[in-house]
């Protein structure tokens, strides 16, 4: 099913379009007889931001770009952890810088989350009896308490326009076997862990991430989507980490404040579509973006 999001994905020659998420786009590469190619995918980032369950207006100018950007910068990072799906990033003019082609896998049916700091759905869990994903961690925790190292928390890939829930640790060993199982959450769990010893140097934490994994027609388990982009993650700064309460968003803080405010009078408990982000916000939201891609990276962004 296509999400109707706006603006529609481009058409791209060559290419014919899947499916549309929230804030990205899937096609697959046409062969020379016109029928689709099932070796390989592309997958674009569009510029659409989301926040509080809603696609926002307007777009944040190079969006797509900088996380496109970033995830490839994160992929080779990673490259001693596991192999990833990127084939190249020579892709049609009109989505030059935020589209990659991938190797087309078998998806593992998990959303593989790891919790370096415990928020969100994960204190929810603690506040009811102690654990997150079964896990006992230590009393005495709070909103944005680092957690002694990163834990898996899966959850289930909820069908479009609605939430994930959290997956039993037993659930992921049915789904995928108890071998593959292992491998998965190591390997989540080491994913976060490097993007925090890499991050917290320059002055970002990962709260947590997610992660997918898919496998290759040989079997291989292979590191796919995108990984530890402020839409995969919460991107904490770190010097305003403050555990007691909720932390600013690296990202969306200034898009929340606003929409959460007087000034855009709308109700974030309702279910009326947000208005659109003002100029300032929309050019701080980029800012930040810019920023975030450059501190971790080390490079310019050019735009
Ligand atoms: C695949 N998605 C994500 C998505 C909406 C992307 C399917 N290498 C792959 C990948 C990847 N990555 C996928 N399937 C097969 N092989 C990724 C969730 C969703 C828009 C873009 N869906």
């Amino acid at each position: 099913m296509t999400e109707t999001t706006s603006p529609a994905a481009p058409e791209l020659p060559g290419f014919v379009h899947l499916y549309s998420g929230k804030v990205r786009d899937l096609y697959a590469p046409l062969a020379d007889d016109g029928t689709q190619r099932e070796d390989e995918l592309l997958l674009v980032a569009s510029d659409r931001i989301s926040a509080f369950d809603h696609v926002l207006e307007p777009p944040i100018r190079d969006k797509g770009a900088i996380l496109t950007q970033l995830s490839l910068w994160w992929f080779a990072q990673l490259e001693d952890l596991l192999p990833n799906h990127v084939v190249s990033t020579d892709v049609p003019e009109a989505v030059a810088g935020r589209a990659v082609l991938v190797r087309r896998l078998e998806m593992l049916p998990v959303e593989c989350v790891a919790r370096a700091y415990l928020t969100g759905g994960g204190l929810k869990e603690y506040e009811a009896d102690g654990t997150v994903s079964g896990v006992i961690l230590p009393d005495g925790l709070v909103d944005g308490s680092r957690l002694p190292e990163p834990v898996f928390t899966p959850s289930t890939k909820a069908p479009a326009g609605e939430h994930d829930q959290p997956m039993p640790y037993a659930d992921v060993e049915a789904a995928i076997g108890a071998d593959l199982a292992a491998r998965v959450r190591d390997l989540t769990v080491a994913i976060l862990a490097r993007g925090n010893e890499i991050a917290q140097q320059r002055g970002i934490l990962l709260a947590d991430t997610k992660v997918e994994f898919g496998l290759t027609p040989t079997g291989e388990l292979v590191l796919a989507d995108e990984v530890l982009t402020p839409d995969s993650s919460r991107f904490w700064p770190a010097d305003r980490w403050e555990p007691g309460h909720s932390q600013p968003s690296f990202d969306k803080q200034f898009v929340r404040d606003w929409l959460s405010s007087g000034e855009s009078g709308w109700d974030p408990r309702s279910d009326a579509p947000p208005p659109a982000l003002p100029p300032h916000v929309v050019e701080q939201t980029r800012a930040t973006y810019v920023e975030a891609y450059e501190r971790l990276t080390g490079h310019a962004f050019r735009g």
